[in-house]
């Protein structure tokens, strides 16, 4: 309650009530100097800290923490979880290790993608899916009731905290010891927080490498915080939030932006992690095997030209005086020296090198298919 009156001077633009749900961590993040705030799963995210560029540079170069407490963790148990949760994806869960996350797109009985969280199994009748912003939980609650499934299903109080960049392994060794070191890509461990048992995943929202801790309840989130902060001090730690320019340029996807829920997998360029040999369960078998070749898709775009303004619409695409796609996030690509962006587009005109006008909120610009997101090998 100690900081209750510069929490509220800090936010008499924004009012907080109990609906407005905050993460265990959101006070230390927000009191960090966060100079935005986003909402996503009916949360706050505090975000733009020292700005974009400055962000950006920071995360390549040292190790930041973040409150990503707005993954909110959809925990499914009993005997019918594995069932519940594989009629959500094509991506077969069945083989999942006990230590294992997969990234999975989840859909609609129609292959829309309602959703593209991290699954984690965190027993053989217990997962947890992390997801993006959509109200997944009532797709499970549905279809459980309408199946008369065995299993419970409840959101978990619990905040993801992710330690990500160059230095994020030195930081979270220093804390958590030589265990962490082995650790895997999408692998979790359990680990001590203040005597109480908690996951720590090789896994978060940016191509810098890092952790995710799931830290389970509200009490002890912010001496862990500041735990962090003091042990990474040489380190350069500093707070920060998933970055836009990063995220772009790396291809990581947004839902909602980059994904929406009239796109299949395969147009949102997430075909890999579909099982399509055989019916591994998903309630959409049927509708994603008629459509497994799309007739556009994700690629990666570099617009022309100097920085670009905010993207708040999806800016149109065009050959000619067709429109042919869309381009859904953008941003300055600082390290390249140019403009990075996220396109859905048209079969004809997907192919590398295609060159095509982008009607930006200030303008049309020239913009030029790539085969690679930037720093992603083919
Ligand atoms: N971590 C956790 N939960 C999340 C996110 C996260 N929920 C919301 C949102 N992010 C979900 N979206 C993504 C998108 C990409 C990835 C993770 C979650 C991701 N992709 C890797 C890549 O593309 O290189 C690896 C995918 C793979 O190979 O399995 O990490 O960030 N907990």
């Amino acid at each position: 309650m100690q900081n209750q009156n510069t929490l509220l001077d800090h936010v008499t633009r924004m009012p907080l009530t109990v609906r407005m749900r905050r993460s265990a961590f959101w006070e230390r993040s927000h009191l960090a100097g966060a100079q935005a705030y986003i909402v996503y799963n009916n949360m706050l995210i505090a975000t733009d800290f020292m700005g974009a560029e400055e962000d950006y540079h920071h995360l390549k170069s040292a190790v930041q923490i973040w409150d990503v407490g707005v993954e909110r963790q959809i925990e499914i148990s009993g005997p019918d979880a594995l069932r519940l949760v594989q009629m959500s994806t094509p991506r077969d869960i069945g083989k999942m290790a006990r230590d294992q996350c997969f990234y999975i797109p989840t859909v609609d009985s129609t292959g829309g993608m309602s959703n593209d969280p991290v699954l984690l199994k965190r027993d053989e009748e217990r997962y947890w899916v992390s997801i993006a912003d959509s109200d997944l939980i009532l797709y499970y609650k549905g279809v459980a009731a309408a199946l008369g499934l065995n299993v419970k299903i409840q959101e978990a109080d619990v905040s993801p905290l992710a330690i990500q960049g160059p230095y994020a392994q030195t930081l979270v060794l220093r804390i958590w010891g030589e265990a962490a070191s082995d650790l895997k890509f999408f692998r979790h461990i359990t680990v001590e927080v203040d005597g109480r048992k908690m996951i720590l995943a090789r896994s978060g929202y940016s191509l810098q490498g890092g952790y995710e801790l799931y830290f389970e309840g509200q009490s002890g989130a912010g001496e862990l915080w500041d735990t962090l902060m003091d042990v990474g001090a040489d380190l350069d730690v500093k707070v920060g939030s998933p970055c836009q320019a990063e995220r772009i340029e790396g291809g990581l996807l947004s839902y909602l932006s980059d994904i929406t829920h009239d796109m299949t997998p395969f147009e949102a360029g997430l075909g890999k992690f579909c099982n399509m040999t055989q019916d591994v369960g998903c309630l959409a078998w049927e509708a994603l095997r008629a459509k497994q070749s799309p007739t556009r898709q994700i690629r990666p775009v570099e617009i022309e030209g100097g920085p670009l303004p905010p993207q708040t619409t999806f800016w149109p695409l065009t050959s000619g005086s067709q429109t042919v796609g869309r381009v859904s996030s953008s941003c300055r690509a600082y390290d390249y020296d140019c403009n990075a962006a996220i396109g859905l587009i048209d079969a004809a005109h997907w192919s590398t090198g295609s060159a095509l006008m982008v009607h930006t909120s200030a303008g049309p610009r020239e913009a030029v298919v790539k085969d690679t997101f930037w720093g992603r090998s083919a």
